[in-house]
Formats: structure tokens, sequence, C-alpha cells
């Protein structure tokens, strides 16, 4: 056991562990036996909305897939990648990931970014590589490594508060931040509908439909892109999937009721809806899915919010400190038992769509979400987990194009903008230096545009085209391909 990498699980002692302690002693067995037998990594992908998970997932397994080399990715730099494929999931209940359609839509004459995502999904690729480990290479090969690879809605990691948290004093604080002047306008339709109500007398089921509604309403509307508003609870009312339309999601935070509580009265049914979201929601995703990652991916969409402009920012930055709480088990003791002494032992998080900058502005962004992932990042590394940051473009879009106009020159992007014809250069602007200068907000364009994916992706002689991929497979699999 000892020889065994601790956070790897031998993929027969996870198959095993369900048939019962018998099993999984054979299964623990055969991992002293044969220690580095297909041990698996399962790598959580996760972000807000859009932020970019499934083209990171979809250009990582192609690349890998199709053996480019990636010169910061030291396994695939010194040719040790001998092959790769794609091999049955190991959780026949969970969807997919789709990498057949969206590797088709990107390298499609008409080339498309995949759709839109709004449930966890789970693909594995199985790498086979030569170890420089000379214990590993002693051993009969070949080597594999399982990647399991989870794309998850980092909307579901909002949730986490539920779970300290009484439905009245969740609804204090989701009415409360419904008075900021960013969302007050949202909110209007839905605060005006509960002011009509007595919310402590019985209730017509039509009236939790309605208020849940304009509460869904409200929350979609902050999801606005040029809004950017990050902290949306509970996350799957946004993503309801098979619960639309179950009592566990009709429902809306409420004032607390004057007076003595009507046991079947709205708030007191609403207050039930929400412990039963929390039960068959919230706390299956975190038992289930999230407790079992070893290793994790962040990735923030932070020049989106640049460009939304401050309130933005400062809201991306309460998302990924509430996100980044759930790696903190002992912050949670429902979690800390779920984790047993588990724990996340590396933790990347990626400013997304780099491709919108020209390189020389590549490690601000990166530092910038340094500066904005602080306190969280910090409590990971205090729990002696590995944290890194950098900036990525998954399916790098554009090009750099210096443009001369009245005797200076921009450094530009170009590339195809969604909705022109042809390609055009477009000056991104300045990112600032600190996050400080960043919350004070900036003139310049930076993420309002969309670019295409380009064309002929697949005739690039060196795979997909990106930034920091490879840096971001060094990080997350080098030590385990050594
Ligand atoms: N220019 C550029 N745009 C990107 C890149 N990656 C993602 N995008 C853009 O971001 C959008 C969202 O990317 P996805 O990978 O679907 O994001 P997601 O986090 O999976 O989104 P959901 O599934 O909606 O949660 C894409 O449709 C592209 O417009 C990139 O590397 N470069
Ligand atoms: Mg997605």
């Amino acid at each position: 056991m000892e020889t065994a990498p601790p956070l790897l699980h031998s993929a027969s002692v996870l198959q095993r562990s369900s048939a019962g302690l018998g099993a999984l002693v054979s299964g623990v067995r055969e991992q002293i036996t044969a220690p580095f037998a297909e041990p698996t990594l399962r790598l959580g992908v996760t972000g807000l909305s859009r932020s970019g998970k499934t083209v990171f997932i979809t250009a990582l397994v192609h690349n890998i897939l199709t053996g480019r080399r990636f010169p910061l990715f030291q396994a695939s730099a010194q040719g040790r990648l001998t092959a790769a494929v794609l091999r049955p999931q190991p959780n026949l209940d969970l969807p997919r990931f789709a990498y057949e359609a969206n590797i088709d839509g990107l390298l499609s004459p008409q080339p498309l970014w995949p759709e839109s995502t709004w449930r966890l999904s789970q693909l594995r690729l199985t790498i086979s590589y030569r170890p420089t480990n000379l214990i590993k290479r002693a051993m009969p090969g070949p080597h594999l490594l399982n990647l399991d690879l989870i794309d998850y809605p980092g909307e579901w990691l909002l949730d986490l508060p539920l779970l300290t948290m009484d439905f009245a004093d969740w609804s204090d604080q989701v009415l409360a931040a419904a008075k900021h002047p960013t969302r007050a306008t949202y909110a209007k339709p839905w605060l005006d509908a509960l002011g009509q109500m007595d919310l402590n007398t019985t209730q017509d089921e039509r009236a939790y439909i309605e208020l849940a509604r304009l509460y869904t309403n409200y929350l979609r509307a902050c999801r606005q892109k040029n809004l950017m508003i990050a902290q949306l609870q509970p996350g799957r009312f946004l993503m309801p999937g098979d619960l639309e339309g179950s009592p566990s999601l009709t429902f809306c935070p409420l004032p607390r009721p004057r007076g003595s509580l009507n046991k079947s009265g709205f708030f007191a049914t609403c207050a039930l809806r929400y412990e039963a979201y929390k039960r068959h929601v919230v706390r299956p995703f975190f038992r289930d899915h999230f407790s079992k990652l070893d290793r994790q991916i962040v990735l923030t969409d932070l020049l989106g919010a640049a460009a939304a402009g401050p309130a933005a920012v400062e809201d991306l930055q309460t998302a990924l400190t509430t996100v980044l709480q759930a790696f903190r088990p002992g912050a949670n003791s429902w979690l800390s038992k779920l984790f047993r002494g588990r724990r996340i032992d590396k933790m990347l998080f990626a400013s997304t769509k780099a491709d919108h900058l020209p390189s020389n502005q590549h490690d601000r962004l990166a530092r910038l979400l340094s500066e904005l992932a602080f306190e969280p990042a910090n409590n990971a590394k205090f729990r002696g987990a590995d944290v890194s940051f950098l900036a990525l473009s998954a399916i790098k879009s554009t090009r750099l194009a210096k443009v001369r106009e009245q005797g200076r020159v921009y450094d530009c992007i170009t590339g195809w903008i969604e909705g022109q014809g042809q390609p055009k250069a477009f000056y991104p602007g300045e990112l600032p230096d600190s996050l400080a200068e960043l919350k004070r907000g900036i003139d310049a364009p930076l993420a309002q545009v969309r670019f295409l994916p380009p064309p002929n992706l697949d005739q690039e002689p060196q795979g997909l085209p990106h930034i920091g991929l490879d840096r971001s497979l060094d990080f997350l699999l080098g030590d385990l391909l050594s």
C-alpha cells in the first residue's frame, strides 16, 4: 500500500468497494501485489456557467488522444505518452461527457462551440506512458493512468452554505442581497408579489409555482451575460434537469412572518421544501460526487466579469470564496465526515478565454486571479494542497496583430467575431495591475466580444491551438506520469 500514490484509487478496489468488505479486502490485496495497476485520478473540472469547462475537457482529450506534443507538459514533450484511449466510464449511472459531439462541432466546416451543459458528466481517458521513476520502470508494463474527468457546474458548489443554514436565515441573506442596486430592478416583480401575500396562511399550489417562477426569473436575469452575477442560489433553480416541477424546486426565500408560525402556512411549507432540496439535491451531490474527487481545476471567466464591471468582479470573488469553502471540509462538519481523511491535493485556478488578450497580458491575468482567489487559495494551501494559477485558453481562437494607428502601434487580437462575416482585429485594452484597480472599473472592451472557434482546427499541425493547456496538464498529472 505504501508504495501506491496516496490519492490514487486502484480501479479494481473502487469497483469492488460496493460489493462488501470481503471483496474490498481482496481488492486491497490486489493493489498490494500490483501497486501501480491502473491507478485512477478523478479530476473535477468546475467553474460557473460559461466559464469554459466543456471546451477545456474536449480540447484536453482531443489533444491527448491524437498524440499531440505539448511543450510544457513534460511527459508529452519527452515523448513518454505512448497511447491514449477512451474507455467505459466507471459510473454507468452517470451521463457520459459528450466528447464526440463536441469535437465534431468544433472540427466541422462551420465550427461551433459545444452546447451549454447543465448537469454532471463523466469521461474516462486511459493514458499509457513510459515512467521515469525507476521502481515503476522495474514493474512489468504497460503503465496506465485512468483519468476520470468530471464536468460539473460550479453553481452546485454554491449550494454548500445551505447545509449550515435554516430556511429563515438563508432567506434573510438572499433578501438582503436582492436589495443591492445591481439586483434590485430584477428582484422587483418577485418582491412585489411577496409584498401582496400573507405568508403565514395556507396557499394553493399555484402560489408556490408562481412565486418560484418569479424568483427563478430574478436569478435568470442576474445571470445575464452583461451582469455576470455569480452568487445565485439554489443552484438547481437555474439547472433543474429531471427535478423540474418537483416540490423540492418549487419554493422561494421569504421574509419571516410576524407572530406564531402556522405549520401549514406558505412560509412553513416553503421551509419544508427547502429542507427537501438540501436532502435530495445538495447532500447527494457532495456525498456521491464531490467528496470522491482527487484533484480539481476551477475555471473562472475573470475577463467576462471585468468587462461587466466592478460589481461583477466583487460578485465573482464572493462566489469563488463560497465555492471554495467546499474544498475546506473542516469548515463544515457534515462534509468533513464525508472526506474522512481524504483531501484534494492539487488545485488549479485558471482564468479562461485568455486568447481575448495579447500574450504580454497573460501573466497579469493569472496574477489578478491569484489576488481574487487569495483567501480560498490560501486556505487550500494551509491544508496542504498544492495550488497554482494560470491564464488559459483551451482553444485559442485569436492571433496577435499589431495595428498602427496615428503613429502608435497597438497590440490587437484578430479572430472570427460572432455575427461578423470575416476576421476582425480587435483592441482589447489593458488589464490593470492590481485587483483594487480592477474593482474600481476599467474602460477596456476586453471580453465583450465572443470569438467563434477558428476554422480548419483539424489541420493545425500542433493539434488544437491553446494557451496554457500543457501547463495545466503538467501541474495536474505530471507527477503521476513520472
Ligand atoms: N475565445 C475563446 N472562447 C472560449 C474558450 N473556451 C470557451 N469559450 C467560450 O465560452 C463559452 C462557454 O464555454 P463552455 O466550455 O461551454 O463553458 P461551460 O463552463 O461548459 O458552460 P456551461 O456548460 O454553460 O456551464 C463557449 O461557447 C465560447 O464562447 C476559449 O478557449 N477561447
Ligand atoms: Mg458545459
